[in-house]
């Protein structure tokens, strides 16, 4: 047996050495090593030896069964190495061949007027914070003074899930949530940027748009607080040169109420097609929180004060980059958002 043991050994040895490929490897390791292999048969036969014979041939054939299956692990080194050889030898890149130009697009405008003024407020020592984009009738009306019956929210034609459940309209339901959630803590100084949603659709409306506003609470503020916040944003977004003004306004949720002019980015205040020859832009609206909207956030009107104020973020982007239609922010074409690559 132990002859028998050698011949395989031996034959083994030349036949793993002549393959040339890792499946002609693979066949000779199920060959000699595998549960019907030629060991395996050598071990079936221990039982005709004596038992002074069985555990010398057990040990050697166990030995050769090693020695095989290091052959086959050095061969398959080798034919592994040869692979990767031939394949480095084969497989050349041509270096001088062009490139495959990839059209890339770049950020949409509006994210990138979006984060500047994130990054101004912030500067500003604002909070950024956001919400969900479906609200109830309370947290998007009754809370910011729209109760059901006031007209104003006839004036807002909103899109309705359920009843009680609706796109936000504004993305005041977000300040009125902190509010509750800091329970009366002062200071309160947050600016929500988000989507929100109206049934608006013309060159300068789009049934979805974005707006960034602000809110800031505390004892003591006053108009003027709200005055040179808006005006340091309208140099930090647009140059130090720029002037605003306030013209009295409405809102349900504030009072006194304002719309915020900016000196026409276009021709520097001298009149133009953009600011209608007035040397004027609307920009955004703003005012002091109506108590009402202070006393169901968990605050005492007579104890703090607040300013708010609205900006939509399209409306600026429209100013900033001359664009005509706000459209054209949501085609989602390419030719739109490849323009602002690099700022
Ligand atoms: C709370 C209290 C008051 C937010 C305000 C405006 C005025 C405003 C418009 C600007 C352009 C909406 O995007 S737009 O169409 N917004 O004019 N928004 S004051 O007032 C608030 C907000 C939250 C708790």
């Amino acid at each position: 047996m132990r002859d028998k043991l050698n011949s395989i050994l031996k034959i083994a040895t030349n036949e793993i050495d002549g393959a040339n490929t890792l499946e002609q490897l693979n066949d000779l390791r199920v060959k000699y090593l595998g549960k019907k292999g030629e060991i395996t048969a050598v071990l079936r036969q221990m039982g005709s030896l004596s038992p002074e014979e069985r555990p010398v041939v057990g040990k050697y054939a166990n030995e050769v069964k090693e020695q095989i299956q290091e052959l086959v692990c050095d061969r398959e080194k080798e034919l592994k190495q040869k692979e990767m050889e031939q394949k480095l030898t084969q497989e050349t890149i041509d270096i001088t061949l062009p490139g495959v130009k990839r059209n890339i697009g770049g950020l949409n405008p509006l994210t990138i007027v979006k984060r500047k003024m994130e990054e101004v407020f912030m500067s500003m020592g604002y909070e950024i914070v956001e919400g969900p984009e479906i609200e109830n009738e309370y947290f998007n009306f009754e809370a910011l003074n729209l109760p059901s019956t006031h007209p104003a929210r006839d004036m807002q034609d909103t899109f309705y899930i359920t009843k009680e459940f609706l796109l936000r309209t504004h993305t005041s339901p977000v300040q009125i949530r902190t509010m509750l959630n800091k329970q009366g803590k002062l200071p309160v100084k947050i600016a929500s940027p988000g989507r929100v949603f109206r049934k608006d659709d013309d060159p300068t409306h789009s049934p979805i748009f974005q707006q960034i506003e602000g809110l800031v609470i505390d004892k003591d503020i006053t108009m003027a607080d709200l005055k040179g916040t808006l005006l340091l944003f309208a140099q930090k977004m647009f140059g130090t040169n720029k002037k605003i003004r306030l013209r009295p306004s409405y809102f349900p949720f504030t009072e006194p109420s304002a719309e915020v002019d900016i000196s026409c980015i276009m021709c520097e205040g001298n009149g133009c097609s953009t600011c209608s020859d007035t040397g004027w832009v609307e920009i955004l609206g703003a005012g002091m929180v109506h108590p009402n909207v202070l006393k169901n956030a968990g605050y005492d009107p007579s104890e703090v004060k607040g300013f708010a104020f609205g900006i939509g973020i399209e409306r600026v982007a429209m100013l900033k980059y001359g664009v005509k239609d706000i459209r054209d922010f949501y085609s989602g074409d390419i030719r739109v958002s490849k323009q602002f690559i690099g700022g």
